[in-house]
């Protein structure tokens, strides 16, 4: 037996729960929905479910903004409904990370309401305050949604920081008593019996102590150097704090979402692992994301991200989330979206680290156009037409060809992608080979081969020829991945021989078998070999 530790070695999957199932026809999705479809996520064969926020809040940026971390938002459901969805979670052997928003509240919530009411209130200080230089904001920070990230509180006279809407203040981590009424709020939800917390700006939590102005820079997006607001180096200890929180419980975990521009730094997301046993178990890196569809630049963006793993760390893995758009038709190759995606499909479960999906993704759910009178999310509704928003990648899961692709009786609260009478689960379960089923087989796969979900990771091939081939190994067993990242048949030769046979494939019958690895590869072919006898 080998033993296995969920959120390392099973696959893990987000939930966006406005958009997954509704339960009560009221058009947004909610807990007992997602309740109701645990069958179908124990089906597919995941180990955990990321949920994205479900707390109390007034939902100006969906959740992210907080207004009662120990309550559940009503349109979600109610407390009783949570402890459901986590008992019939645990039933399955699924675990539950709920999403931990610690880098700010909603302006709505009592701390804020508390810190805003005067300048003595003895929580004044849990939120960043400041008075303005010469009638202007305290420095040059701007906000992710853009703008001066500072707003000014006539009522006391004084600016507050908001890293992201005014509405969503950012808490001051400086502050003793608001780091241990952070830890309260975990400790709330480890006693609920929740598996892990996925933590949003990790590293943003902590700014500049003097407030210095970033220095100027020429990169578009930004204008600044995000240098005194972002991965300050007390970051660290605020993650060292919040893991001695989750270790006090046990097989509990932190997965942290390290953000920045340009985005995606391996070193910067492998840092907040610290010495990979003291800060965070896993933490995002986007990099991969924004590298085109190309098998040398995909190769070197793993290699960079694993070269940095400290030695007792861990790496993740993802290509999509409700942040970004989604992966299956982001290259938009001319009609190649869905052998694409089994590319990818192939390389994420069968990396070294823990893979996350996202919702949808298994049946390859595409970006939708949205009009733009139905545009809800902020940022979309800000920057339109530069830039529509993240709607796109969060419309409703598409169930099945019925109304509204099985989601809800109702309203629904952002349109369903019209090619949902085609793409839906329904339809892709009942297909041997849909693109849900591959998924499926992937995963399997991956939970039944300690090469996969355990064996250490060597490149073979990288990039010559479109191709990115590496093998797998642990302890009897060695596996080796080719992929073809081309739409053109091309050679694999990693000139080794040995006795191979196929193990997966999606152009290949397992009967057939090689005396060296090497391969004249179908265009988009993915194909797992197993090495047979000696272990060389
Ligand atoms: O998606 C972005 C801009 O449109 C990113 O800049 C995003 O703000 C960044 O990834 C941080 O994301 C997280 O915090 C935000 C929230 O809006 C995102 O949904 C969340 O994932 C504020 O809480
Ligand atoms: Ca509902």
């Amino acid at each position: 037996m080998i033993e296995r530790t969920w959120w390392k070695h099973g696959v893990l999957y987000q939930v966006y729960p406005r958009s997954f199932y509704d339960s009560n026809g009221d058009g947004i999705g909610d807990i007992p929905g997602i309740t109701q479809k645990l069958d179908y996520l124990a089906w597919l064969g995941i180990a955990g479910i990321w949920l994205s926020p479900v707390n109390k809040s007034p939902m100006l940026d969906f959740g992210y903004d907080i207004s009662d971390y120990r309550a559940i938002d009503p349109v979600f459901g109610t407390m009783g409904d949570f402890d459901t969805l986590l008992r019939e979670s645990h039933r399955r052997e699924i675990r539950i990370i709920m999403d931990m928003v610690m880098n700010h509240t909603s302006n709505l919530h009592p701390w804020f309401l508390e810190s805003s009411s005067s300048r003595g209130n003895p929580r004044r200080d849990w939120y960043i305050w400041h008075d303005g230089r010469g009638g202007r904001s305290p420095n040059n920070w701007r906000s992710a949604f853009l703008g001066s990230a500072w707003e000014w509180h006539a009522g006391t006279g004084q600016f507050y920081l908001h890293s992201f809407l005014k509405e969503q203040p950012d808490v001051n981590w400086r502050n003793p008593e608001l780091r241990d009424a952070m830890h309260g709020e975990m400790r709330f939800w480890l006693d609920r019996g929740v598996d892990g917390f996925r933590l949003d700006v990790a590293n943003w939590f902590i700014k500049d102590a003097k407030l210095r102005s970033n220095p100027f820079s020429f990169y578009p997006l930004s204008n600044r150097l995000e240098k005194y607001n972002r991965n300050r180096p007390e970051s660290h200890d605020i993650m060292k704090g919040l893991r001695r929180v989750v270790d006090e419980y046990g097989d509990r975990m932190l997965v942290g979402e390290v953000f920045c521009y340009p985005p995606g730094d391996p070193a910067l997301s492998a840092s907040y692992l610290g010495d990979g046993r003291d800060e965070l178990n896993l933490a995002f890196d986007f990099s991969i994301m924004y590298r085109r569809f190309n098998a040398w630049r995909y190769y070197r963006c793993i290699r960079k991200w694993y070269n940095r793993i400290p030695d007792n760390g861990w790496p993740c893995n993802v290509f999509s989330n409700h942040d970004q758009p989604r992966n299956y038709d982001r290259h938009s190759g001319a009609g190649d979206a869905d052998r694409r995606a089994r590319v990818t499909a192939m390389l994420l479960l069968t990396l070294r680290g823990t893979p996350f999906l996202y919702y949808g993704e298994e049946i390859g759910m595409r970006n939708s156009r949205i009009p733009r009178a139905q545009i809800k999310d902020p940022a979309g509704r800000k920057f339109w037409p530069i830039y529509a928003g993240r709607d796109p990648a969060r419309t409703p899961m598409q169930w099945s060809a019925a109304i509204n692709a099985g989601f809800t009786g109702g309203k629904v609260w952002l349109p369903v992608c019209i090619d949902y009478l085609d793409v839906n689960v329904e339809a892709q379960a009942a297909d041997r080979f849909s693109l849900l089923n591959f998924y499926r087989s992937l995963i399997e796969l991956r939970n039944r081969h300690g090469a996969l979900s355990h064996g250490n990771w060597k490149p073979l091939v990288k990039g010559l020829k479109g191709i990115f081939a590496f093998t797998r190994t642990y302890r009897e067993e060695k596996l080796c991945v080719v992929l073809n990242f081309t739409r053109g048949s091309t050679e694999f030769h990693a000139g080794k021989p040995g006795q191979w046979k196929v193990l997966f494939s999606t152009h290949r019958s397992s009967r057939e078998h090689f005396t060296e690895l090497r391969m004249r590869m179908y265009p988009y072919e993915g194909t797992i070999l197993e090495k047979i006898g000696e272990l060389k």
